[in-house]
Parts: structure tokens; sequence; C-alpha cells
């Protein structure tokens, strides 16, 4: 793990002490039965706003690759790539391990292995937590074997549409990369918007580029785990406060989860607390950004149509999702 960086607030030990007691929350906001938080916030009108921001029609896919065997999917160390099995393919007929068919027809199957949340993909509102409840105050029990509450399956049945905003902080700093560690404050963010002419609007879908997941697709790999400490957002009651106002609905990067990792005080992903625990922001991490990016930057065009559903998992903490921007 690299130093850690200096941040301008009190070192604090557990994200309780971090937040303090009365950290903005939403629960009960959209209802005692709600499982999707601030996705309440994408209406109809956001929809029309969001198709609005459209005019050129190019689509760009935010999804990195699943189960590519030359170059296993970046993960979240302790979780495992995907791996993709052929459990039928012409080999099989070859090798006389299947009979063949009196009408002739061949085929292909696989199955495939993967954490939920091993590639991009939306996190449930009750992947995270402190204390003992998580979002909209369900007991943490509830989580026991399966999410019965806040799953990612409400999220995958509604769907996510609305307009998108890209912040490219890497380009605003003049880099491929952000380093491990490096953080990102509300002041940096707003700046960044600034430097590119964007305004980020109310329940706008707020997209931010460091390049960390581009950057994994040039590494060694080894190189990219080395120092582990993602760059990101780094939690502070200013932030927490303009994500509550702006009323943003979802919050998308390209790192694994999306936020600075680790804090001195030992404290690990807070903004998942913060924001996903107690506003209902859901969160979709690690999507490939680069090409978007580039795509804006050319005509200074920042804003589009986000779209996005993740796979329907009964009781899962997250699940797979293949983002479409329209510009
Ligand atoms: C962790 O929970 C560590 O990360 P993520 O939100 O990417 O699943």
């Amino acid at each position: 793990m690299s130093d850690q960086p200096e941040l301008d607030q009190p070192v604090a030990t557990t994200i309780e002490a971090l937040l303090g007691p009365d950290s903005p929350k939403n629960w009960g906001k959209w209802g005692p039965a709600d499982e999707v938080g601030s996705l309440n916030y994408l209406d109809a009108a956001q929809v029309l706003r969001g198709v609005a921001a459209v005019s050129s029609g190019e689509v760009f896919t935010l999804q990195v690759p699943i189960g590519d065997p030359e170059r296993p999917d970046p993960v979240w160390p302790g979780r495992e790539p995907a791996v993709r099995t052929p459990v039928m393919d012409e080999g099989f007929f070859a090798r006389g391990e299947e009979p063949e068919p009196s009408d002739g027809h061949h085929w292909a199957d696989d199955k495939i292995e993967m954490f939920t949340q091993g590639s991009t993909q939306y996190d449930a509102l009750a992947h995270y937590w402190y204390g003992d409840q998580v979002w909209n105050g369900y007991p943490a029990d509830t989580t026991v074997g399966e999410l019965e509450k806040a799953s990612v399956l409400p999220i995958a049945e509604r769907g996510v549409v609305g307009r998108g905003v890209l912040i490219d902080i890497a380009r605003a700093r003049g880099k491929e990369v952000l380093d491990s560690g490096e953080p990102i404050t509300l002041d940096d963010l707003l700046a960044a918007a600034q430097a590119q002419n964007t305004t980020i609007e109310p329940r706008d879908v707020l997209i931010i580029r460091t390049g960390w997941i581009g950057s994994y697709y040039r590494s060694s790999g080894d190189d990219f785990y080395r120092d582990w400490n993602e760059p990101g957002l780094v939690y502070s009651r200013e932030l927490v406060d303009w994500f509550q106002r702006m009323e943003i609905p979802n919050l998308v990067t390209d790192t694994i989860a999306n936020e600075l990792s680790f804090y001195p005080g030992g404290l690990q992903l807070p903004l998942h607390c913060a924001l996903m625990r107690n506003l209902g922001v859901t969160f979709t991490e690690l999507c490939q950004l680069d090409a978007l990016a580039d795509a804006c930057a050319a005509d200074k065009r920042w804003s589009f149509l986000y779209t996005a559903a993740p796979l329907k998992i009964s009781g899962a903490s997250g699940a797979p999702v293949n983002p479409v921007v329209i510009r």
C-alpha cells in the first residue's frame, strides 16, 4: 500500500466517527419499502433531459470485457477474475465426447464463474454499510445468505436512464492516469467541470474519469496492483452535502470502487457509506471511459444520454452491466 495522502481532515478510525451522527440520510424519503434510492430522482422528465442531450448519434459502451484469458478482468484484491469455460463446441464432436445428432446440428455452449462485482457493475444499495443497518434502515441481518432488501434486482428491474455528464479529472490534471492514492475533492471536481466549461446539473448521472481502468490494459497487471490504493473522490461533509443538494442519482467511474480506497486511520471506502448507504446513490464501477472522454474532448460536449440496466440477479450484492452512452 502506498503512503496515505495528506487529507485535510481529522483522522478518524471508524466510519461512524468520520461521518458523525448527523450525516445526511435519505432513508424513508421514497417510502419504507424503497430499494432503489436516488434512482427515484430519474423520473420521465430526466429521461427526456437525457434524450435532449443527444446530437450526433454516436454510441459508446462502457463495459470492460469479461473472461479474456489473455487479460484477466481487473478486480478488487481478494476477488478473482471471471473464468469462462466452454462446455460444448466442435472439439467435443471431434473427440467423440458428444454423440452426433441425427439431424446434423452442432452447437457451442459456455458457462462462466465470476464475482458479481468482478467486472463493470452496479452495486446493490445494501452492498456496503456500517453499524447494524443498510440503505433505508433495513437491518444488516437482511443481508445474510442473500440480500433480502435492496439487492441489485430492483435496480435491474427499474433500469437507469438520464442525462450523464463526464468530468475528466485526468485530462484536467494533464495526466494519462491519476496516481495511486490521488484524491479528488469537491473543489477539484467543480474546478475540472469549470475548466471543461461544463455545468453539472441537478439529477445528472455523474461520471468521473481518472484513467485508472484504461491504465490496467496498458500495464503488466502486477504494476496495476502495486501500491494498491485507487485514486478518486475523497470524503468530506461538503461533498456529501453537494451530492444531496444536487440530487445525484448515480456515480459512475473508471475505478473498481468509485472512490479513494484508504484513509489515514485505516478507513476503507467511506463514501460507500455516506453516499450509497445513507443517500441511496447508486454506484456504477469499473467502467472504460477513455474513448468516450476522447470524443467529448474533441467537440467539447461533455453531456449525453446515459442508459444502463444491470443483470437481474436475485438477491445479489451487485451485477454486471454494459452501460450505453449516446451523444
Ligand atoms: C468493494 O466492496 C471493495 O468494492 P466494490 O464497491 O467495487 O464492490
